[in-house]
């Protein structure tokens, strides 16, 4: 049986895309699969801090080895914007479309367009915590494209493609993603230390 790990979020989208990336060298638990029923709050001001949060909360709630991510895009002529509060950028509602929309507008009168998605992995494994970084440059284009995926993907084009992420299929997105960087960082740790 592969060893088994807790993935806290409430992400179904995240859960797949980490999920082809591990395949069966890890038994991975969504909080659903898990029976973990709860939103948990990423209230602060860093990628870094949010994820902590979430993989610090699940452990102290089932004292299992868990892991989380917090992802943003990060769009240079906005400094850096939305960064954490990606999911949130046009309220509280969390709507892609309307993110979106914003997005684009407000970078309307910029020329530049570069941007990339930083995701930051918190790793807590025998009750210690880790960190792991992966980003994926790339652009924003001038309108949405695309129809799979989730979140900004539609907008964005990473550096060696000409197609938005949400013109590709997963394992596409994969050969690109920051959330594969990231992952790929962990299951290296987990080779490196003789978990997997
Ligand atoms: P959890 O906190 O439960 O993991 P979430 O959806 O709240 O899930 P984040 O706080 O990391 O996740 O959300 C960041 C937002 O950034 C997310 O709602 C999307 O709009 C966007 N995002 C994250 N990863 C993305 C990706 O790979 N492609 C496109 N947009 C993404």
């Amino acid at each position: 049986m592969p060893t088994e790990i807790i993935f806290a979020t409430n992400n179904a989208n995240k859960v797949k895309e980490i999920k082809a990336v591990t395949g069966n060298q890890l038994n991975i638990l969504s909080l659903e699969e898990a029976g973990i029923l709860i939103d948990i709050p990423e209230p602060h001001e860093t990628l870094e801090d949010n994820a902590s949060e979430k993989s610090n909360v699940i452990h102290q709630l089932t004292g299992k080895n868990c892991f989380s991510e917090d992802t943003g895009l990060e769009v240079e002529a906005l400094n850096g914007a939305p960064g954490v509060k990606s999911a949130r950028y046009a309220g509280d509602n969390r709507d892609f479309q309307m993110n979106i929309d914003l997005l684009l507008n407000n970078l309307l009168p910029h020329t530049n367009k570069s941007a990339q998605f930083r995701t930051v992995i918190s790793l807590i494994w025998n009750n210690q915590q880790y960190l792991f970084e992966g980003i994926c440059k790339g652009q924003i284009t001038h309108q949405a494209k695309g129809l799979s995926g989730f979140g900004y993907d539609p907008v964005f084009i990473p550096d060696g493609s000409d197609k938005t992420f949400a013109e590709m299929n997963m394992d596409e997105k994969n050969q690109y993603s920051h959330r594969k960087k990231a992952m790929q960082q962990l299951l290296n740790f987990f080779h490196k230390n003789g978990i997997i």
